[in-house]
């Protein structure tokens, strides 16, 4: 057989890979020398992908629980199920009562990327939440903030720069996150090899830390302070220099006034890092050729995630680097995305706010709400509480704050759907799972990432593996439960009707847009020439013929078609990315909007905290990644989680010494809500005064399917985070800086 090539659908870097099967018949998984993007680079993950596909756990048939127990059932039974408990529950309390919940997947199948939408519109609730405000909605509220468009973000040009700061994040592991760039650790190394310098700023000497040139340890949640030391130097010493940026930015007064207050002397006991680095940096970033600052989970998931978010991109355009070579710099996607839409430079800006949370009024984000109150909204008896809940690819009982109330409050509902490969933490609790085929059974392409890669590409894949008899494509999958809710009982639409519609007004908005590739068409001509076959592809073929390197349905010659993209099956490279300001704006002032009111009085908040400084003794809980494991779901692949157990409490020797904890002994974690036991890992790679568990572990729990996961179960560390902690700007959950105690577990020591 020849090898198939495909797409990595599990993390953030989108490598192209191959697939084969050796002399017994078994699936092999390579990296694709060929593929424009990745040029053969692959991870442990990938190599799984055969062990997950033939996982005996993962779902192949729909279940419906009946007296407690999951049995399989045909699609027909399990969606007329769905169909009647959610009519149900809206019959008796209404549309909003209905909660969606969709996960990490959301960003990686195709069909979620494209037909989630589809179910919303249907399902009519504002009662939406993702695994988006346990990640990213601080750097999305500052984006929008900033440059009106919250999904699309400018990008740390990694492959041309000379200087570059890592805050919280570690890609020699994760591999990277906003930032799609198959192959990180490669990149760095070439960073560092044409001369250019490496800054790891993180309260553990992570994998990335220990390549870098630098690394300084810096108190959990004290980022922001840190940026603020930094801009405060770079006014102070006269180093800002916006260069072309001067002509589209305001705010740069404002900024210069609220960083009055934190010079680096003012800063540095909070966060922990010498005034003289702080100022070093400043001047060694602003005098580098090209140089970008970074920050990703461990400067979103904390106290001040968005001011900290913020204060990154502040550096970048203050020091002249946002939307040059080197700096960091926005995509131009050939599907188009918000800053290839309506006028050039201009847009509506993003209300925030819209409405609340139930219980603790938190306000929506792009239309979701704080997932830190979903418990909260279910479980406090009244008026508007939650009934049901319908959750797409994640697990939020593994991946959000407070899982312990989180499960307690699901276990209480009147109908719950999870569409998912496996009955995981969250699933077991549905009343009907319905099973998303395998990841090699799923045709892919990019939608989201590609906003965020170091280069401009245009990849598809068709599904490697048929799908089996009595699967259902996932977006099929979708359209069922779209039709299930849309209407009224007796009155349902037409599952494929509901695709036809959505292709329908993709292409009036595009006929309808100056910047699209088929302004001023005929939208119905559009269609038909589109052809009739359903799914993902048809609307791909829209995406890209009106986008911005499109064919424009035949005005442009040689323009993108899906079929274009599908003759390269290593991809289209489509260059380097390119400056894009302010054409790429979409603020409604038409300008980098650098000192937004809401950030500058966030500031005051931090500006109080100053004084604080860690208690003696005090601990703090962080996370971190292992490289074989994805969030919490690839632990039922013994090849990825046998050998060293990677769910382990890393403790500095001092504290260890202090607290009476030994190496490979136990310890009881506990915070406000809850506690954990878990095996110490003394390292000094931690800082003092801070512990760090992974998260996505405590598998086995009663109901799940996850035979080999159970055996490595691990603890989850979100039963010690906390629901109330949030960031108030975005309502993100705070994930790091958790205070914990942490004792000796006499009764399980070793
Ligand atoms: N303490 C702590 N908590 C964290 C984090 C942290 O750093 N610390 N990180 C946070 C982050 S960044 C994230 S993104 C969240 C993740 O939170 P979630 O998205 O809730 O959790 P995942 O473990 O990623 O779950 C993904 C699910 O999707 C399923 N799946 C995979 N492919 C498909 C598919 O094609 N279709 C469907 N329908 N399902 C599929 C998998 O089986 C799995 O159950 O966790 C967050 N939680
Ligand atoms: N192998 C693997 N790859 C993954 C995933 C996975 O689970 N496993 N998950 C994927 C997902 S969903 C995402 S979102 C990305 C995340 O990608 P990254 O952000 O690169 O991932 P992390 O390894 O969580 O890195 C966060 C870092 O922040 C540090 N940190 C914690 N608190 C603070 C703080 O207050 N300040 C600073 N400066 N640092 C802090 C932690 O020590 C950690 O090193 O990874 C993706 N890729
Ligand atoms: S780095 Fe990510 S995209 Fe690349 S092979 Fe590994 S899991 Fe797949
Ligand atoms: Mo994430």
């Amino acid at each position: 057989m020849a090898d198939t090539v495909l797409i990595c659908p599990l993390c953030e870097a989108t490598c192209g890979l191959t697939m084969s099967r050796d002399g017994e018949g078994r699936l092999r998984f390579r990296g694709n020398d060929d593929d424009v993007f990745s040029h053969g680079f692959i991870c442990p993950k990938a190599v799984a992908l055969a062990d997950l596909h033939e996982d005996p756990d993962r779902l192949r048939r729909p279940l419906l629980r009946r007296n407690g127990r999951h049995v399989e059932v045909e699609w027909d039974e399990a969606l007329a199920a769905v169909e009647e408990g959610l009519g149900r529950v809206i019959g008796a309390h209404g549309r909003e009562a209905v909660a969606v919940y969709a996960g990490n997947a959301a960003a990686h199948s195709l069909s979620l990327m494209l037909y989630l939408r589809t179910f919303l519109t249907a399902l009519g609730s504002k009662s939406f939440y993702t695994a988006t405000s346990v990640d990213q909605m601080p750097k999305q509220v500052s984006g929008a903030l900033l440059f009106g468009t919250g999904a699309h973000l400018p990008v740390p040009d990694v492959d041309r720069t000379s200087w570059l700061m890592i805050l919280g994040a570690n890609p020699y592991v994760s591999n990277g996150s906003l930032l799609t760039a198959p192959d990180m650790p490669g990149r760095l190394r070439a960073l560092r090899r044409r001369g250019g310098k490496m800054v790891v700023v993180d309260p553990r000497r992570t994998q990335t830390a220990e390549h870098a040139d630098e690394h300084h340890f810096i108190r959990p949640g004290g980022d922001a302070a840190f940026l603020f030391g930094m801009v405060h130097t770079l006014f102070d010493e006269d180093l800002v220099s916006l260069g072309r940026l001067a002509d589209f930015t305001s705010g740069v007064d404002s900024v210069r006034e609220v960083a009055a207050e934190f010079a680096p002397e003012a800063v540095a006991p909070f966060c922990g890092i010498d005034a003289s680095i702080i100022r070093r940096l400043a001047r060694e970033y602003a005098s580098a050729p090209a140089a970008a600052v970074y920050g990703r989970i461990g400067t979103c998931t904390q106290e001040f995630g968005t001011l900290a978010s913020w204060l990154v991109d502040v550096l970048n355009v203050l020091s002249g680097n946002l939307d040059r070579a080197g700096g960091a710099m926005f995509t131009l996607p050939a599907l188009g995305g918000p800053t290839t839409r309506g006028e050039p430079g201009r847009g509506k800006g993003t209300r925030f706010g819209r409405w609340q949370s139930r219980v603790r009024g938190l306000g929506e984000s792009f239309g979701e709400l704080p997932v830190a109150t979903l418990a909260e909204d279910i479980d406090t008896p009244g008026e508007g509480a939650l009934r049901a809940l319908v959750t797409f690819g994640g697990n939020p009982c593994a991946s959000t704050p407070n899982v312990a109330r989180l499960g307690a409050a699901l276990e209480t509902l009147d109908f719950m759907v999870s569409v998912d490969l496996y009955l995981n933490e969250t699933s077991r609790l549905a009343d009907v799972v319905l099973p998303a085929p395998s990841p090699v059974e799923q045709s892919h392409y990019d939608v989201l990432l590609n906003l965020l890669a170091v280069r401009n590409v245009a990849r598809y894949a068709p599904a490697a593996l048929p799908l089996p008899a009595g699967a259902l494509p996932e977006w099929e999958i979708l359209l069922r439960l779209s039709a299930a809710v849309a209407g009224e009982p007796g009155a349902r639409p037409d599952p494929m009707q509901l695709d036809d519609m959505m292709v329908a007004v993709t292409a009036g908005l595009a006929v309808a847009d100056p910047s699209s590739r088929v302004y001023g068409r005929d939208r119905d001509e559009i269609i038909a020439a589109l052809g009739a076959s359903r799914g993902p592809e048809r609307m791909l073929d829209l995406l890209l013929r009106a986008g911005p390197y499109g064919d424009g349905f035949g005005s442009v010659a040689d323009g993108l078609t899906l079929q274009r993209v599908m003759d390269a099956p290593n991809g289209v490279d489509l260059g380097p990315l390119q400056p894009r300001l302010p054409e790429a704006l979409r603020t409604v002032s038409g300008s980098i909007e650098l000192a937004p009111p809401v950030l500058v009085a966030d500031s005051e908040r931090l500006r109080q905290r100053l004084a604080e400084t860690a208690a003696d003794g005090a601990l703090v809980l962080i996370g971190r990644r292992n490289l074989r494991s994805n969030n919490s779901w690839m632990h039922n692949v013994e090849m990825l989680v046998r050998g060293k157990a990677q769910c382990t409490l890393f403790v500095h020797p001092a504290d260890a010494a202090r607290l009476g904890l030994s190496d490979g002994g136990q310890a009881r974690v506990v915070s406000r809500a809850g506690e954990v036991v878990a095996p110490v890992e003394v390292t000094d790679e931690i800082m003092p005064g801070v512990v760090s568990l992974p998260h996505g572990w405590g598998h086995g729990t009663p109901g799940s399917r996850h035979a080999v996961a159970a055996e490595y179960a691990g603890v989850n560390s979100n039963l010690l985070t906390d629901e109330h902690a949030v960031d108030p700007v975005s309502g993100n959950a705070v994930l790091n800086g958790i205070p914990v105690r942490v004792e000796v577990a006499e009764a399980l020591a070793v």
